[in-house]
């Protein structure tokens, strides 16, 4: 087996104390991690007063983490900077809310320069090196430039904007050059894949080959779908043990029989929550007869408080959560319950399995695990229903949602009704179709899917009879 380099802005190496309690993507990096003696690399989220490339090296539950630490000007430029004011909005078709500066440019440039003079020491020659999201688009061609052969992939957990979109990024040539230099590029959809396709041929002129390939300039590269899982498995049985179970149960005694529908993700404006609110509100307003008899708990723990687009939308939720409490509330009853913080992975899913209904709403998602991990948290006998916004990746996968325009506040208030009411047998019929797909196309699958391109040899040989 080679050894794998994986690279991505923040490392998040397993726990020893708390196994349990972690994503299924480090779960699954881990594993390979842990089996090719391979190393995960990234930013530590500390600060120094002037880069030096001095790597730390730990060791966690069996996986080697290399990390450095950012100038401030580092910081604000590169990650609350291109990263999080200029990509991410514009990779989440919300241009007007993207920040062109040339400042960032360079402190993106900068630290994707800072990596690679620090990496390339680390990559032996038959290395495998996997570098992960919007943060480190140039990498690839970074190591290349510093005579790095190696096979080299990326993965966009984000999703790829439409080619018109795109042209709005002032650097968007160079940018999407740059992932020329890779021998793998992995979406999780085929939209993102075709939006990317699109660009290449109408603004490169590049050559889209039958078998998923695509050449510009000498170079060809392989574009592939990788939808990611979780690991649901590990995560129904977490649901089912006893942390989950004292959630599920002190979630039961103060809904006092009322039914609950959950929403949890990151306080970001890509998740609709301002959206998702009012389209609740719709439901409060127009169905009297639900008054008393259901709530919506909100989970958002706030991200990225540094940029000033996250601190409006928080008080943007902090009003709506207001004026929605204040015109509906009894003595007795408060129809939303807006929580500013996060959970364990474990009490989140006795939270999840508490619900009888799942509002997952973004305006734009690369995937959204949130859907899947709520499928995989019920109980097969009494499942609650997931309802799902046409604009995540999730919903291609998951067809048998209640699936909506997350834009619309009558479609959710519709969604509601119709999965607050639905009968057991449909619920049922629903949720086995989507669990049957959400174990099948779990994290293992994806990171197979990708290992696969990234090292068609291996993977060939792995299917050939001993
Ligand atoms: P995110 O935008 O962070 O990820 P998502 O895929 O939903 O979105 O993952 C969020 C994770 O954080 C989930 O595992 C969830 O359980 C956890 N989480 C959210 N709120 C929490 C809370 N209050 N307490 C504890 N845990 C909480 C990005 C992309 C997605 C893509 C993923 C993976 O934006 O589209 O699915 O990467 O590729």
């Amino acid at each position: 087996m080679k050894r794998l380099i994986v690279v991505s802005n923040r490392v998040q190496p397993p726990s020893e104390d708390e196994p349990g309690n972690q994503g299924g993507l480090t779960v699954a990096l881990s594993t390979v991690l842990r089996e090719s003696n391979g190393i995960w690399f990234g930013w530590s989220g500390g600060e120094t007063e002037s880069f030096t490339g001095h790597i730390n090296f730990q060791k966690s539950a069996g996986v080697t983490t290399a990390t450095v630490d950012l100038e401030p000007q580092d910081i604000q430029e590169y990650y609350d900077g291109f990263a999080n004011r200029t990509l991410w909005p514009l990779f989440h078709y919300r241009v007007s809310l993207a920040e062109f500066e040339r400042g960032f440019v360079d402190g993106y440039e900068r630290v994707n320069t800072r990596f690679a003079d620090t990496l390339v020491p680390l990559i032996a020659s038959d290395d495998l090196v996997w570098v992960h999201d919007y943060h480190l688009i140039p990498l690839g061609q970074r190591l290349r430039e510093r005579g790095v052969t190696n096979r080299i992939g990326f993965f966009l957990h984000i999703p790829w904007p439409p080619m018109r979109l795109m042209v709005s990024l002032p650097n968007h040539q160079e940018l999407v050059e740059s992932l020329f230099a890779y021998d793998v590029v992995g979406f999780h959809t085929q939209d993102w894949l075709d939006s990317f396709i699109d660009y290449a041929r109408a603004q490169m002129d590049a050559t889209v080959g039958e078998d998923g390939t695509i050449t510009w300039n000498g170079r060809t590269i392989r574009a592939v779908v990788c939808p990611i899982g979780i690991d649901a498995r590990e995560f129904a049985e977490t649901a089912n043990g006893p942390a989950a179970e004292t959630m599920r149960q002190a979630m039961e005694q103060s809904a006092g029989g009322r039914a609950m529908i959950v929403g949890v993700d990151r306080l970001d404006y890509s998740k609709g929550l301002q959206e998702r609110f009012i389209g609740y509100e719709r439901l409060l307003s127009q169905r009297q007869d639900l008054h008393e008899k259901v709530f919506l708990l909100q989970i958002a723990p706030p991200s990225r408080e540094s940029v000033q687009t996250y601190q409006e939308i928080r008080a943007s939720l902090d009003s709506l959560s207001g004026r929605i409490n204040g015109e509906f509330s009894s003595v007795e009853w408060v129809p939303l319950r807006y929580v500013n913080k996060g959970y364990a992975r474990d009490a989140l899913a006795g939270v999840y399995r508490a619900a009888k209904v799942g509002l997952v709403t973004p305006l734009r998602d690369g995937m959204n695990l949130v859907a899947k991990e709520f499928v995989a948290a019920q109980d097969p006998d009494d499942p609650g229903v997931l309802v799902l916004s046409n604009f995540a990746g999730a919903a291609a996968q998951m067809s048998q949602a209640v699936l909506v325009n997350p834009y619309s506040p009558d479609e959710i208030a519709d969604a509601l009704a119709l999965a607050l009411t639905m009968p057991l047998a449909e619920r049922q019929e629903r949720w086995r179709a989507l669990m049957d797909t959400v174990l099948k196309e779990d994290v293992m699958w994806w990171l197979g899917l990708f290992m696969a391109a990234l090292d068609p040899a291996e993977a060939d040989e792995a299917v050939e009879p001993a």
